[in-house]
């Protein structure tokens, strides 16, 4: 009967030890997963920063990018009017005739600073942009009012293509890439609305062209008449 007595008090004295060790491991079996958990958001976080720091890095990148292709295409104006200038004095020199009007092409109009070109046969818009860039040109850009008024005066309610699309990245641009600051003072009431059902694929509408003083957006495979523009040799 003692003996039993001792036992039982031998084996709760050994359960009171086991709980102490239970209660004293339960704190470490959650350490180690707090401790990965722990880790793992700091990773995630420092991830985190980095992508962000990158992305960060990669903008300001291509935003001096920009400036730099931006300062580079002005430069290349200037450069392009210079030429078309000594090349209009070359002339008049040549020709003995002061009053050369601008130094156009045959078949060009002088206005301002411009030689421009109403195209009297319609291409699509790609190939009018080809057509133009083959004669020392480009598709018409509209930087002033009073271009633009001159370009409308000439074209009434004819179609004809213009150097602003959308097809590159999803935004309108100038056809050499320069940004287009849209007013809608210029476009036909609705437009440009990116009319899907003209046929030639899912593409909507990327190309720009003028009709009645102001803009609309079309199909580019569609043939237009188109406008050139190029710098004069004089206003
Ligand atoms: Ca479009
Ligand atoms: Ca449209």
């Amino acid at each position: 009967m003692a003996e039993n007595i001792y036992l039982n008090t031998e084996d709760v004295s050994k359960m009171k030890v086991s709980g102490a060790v239970q209660r004293a491991s339960r704190p470490r079996r959650w350490l180690f997963p707090a401790l990965i958990t722990g880790v793992l958001i700091i990773i995630i976080i420092i991830i985190i920063i980095e992508v962000w720091l990158t992305y960060v890095m990669l903008r300001n990148h291509q935003w001096s990018l920009e400036q730099q292709v931006s300062s580079i295409r002005n430069e290349s104006q200037r450069h392009d009017q210079s030429i078309a200038t000594l090349r209009c004095g070359i002339y008049s020199i040549l020709s003995n005739d002061s009053a050369v009007d601008g130094c156009c092409p045959n078949n060009w109009t002088h206005s301002g600073f411009s030689c421009y070109f109403f195209s009297k046969f319609p291409l699509t818009w790609n190939k009018s942009k080809t057509w133009c860039e083959n004669k020392d040109s480009h598709l018409v850009k509209f930087n002033t009012d009073k271009e633009w008024n001159f370009i409308t005066s000439k074209t009434s309610s004819q179609l004809y293509w213009i150097g602003l699309s959308d097809w590159r990245t999803g935004k309108w641009e100038w056809v050499d890439q320069t940004e287009y600051i849209m007013d809608s003072r210029h476009w036909r009431p609705g437009q440009p609305d990116n009319w899907k059902d003209h046929g030639h694929g899912d593409e909507g509408e990327d190309c720009a062209h003028l009709i009645t003083n102001g803009f609309n957006d079309l199909c580019c495979f569609t043939p237009l008449k188109f406008i050139c523009q190029k710098p004069s040799g004089r206003p």
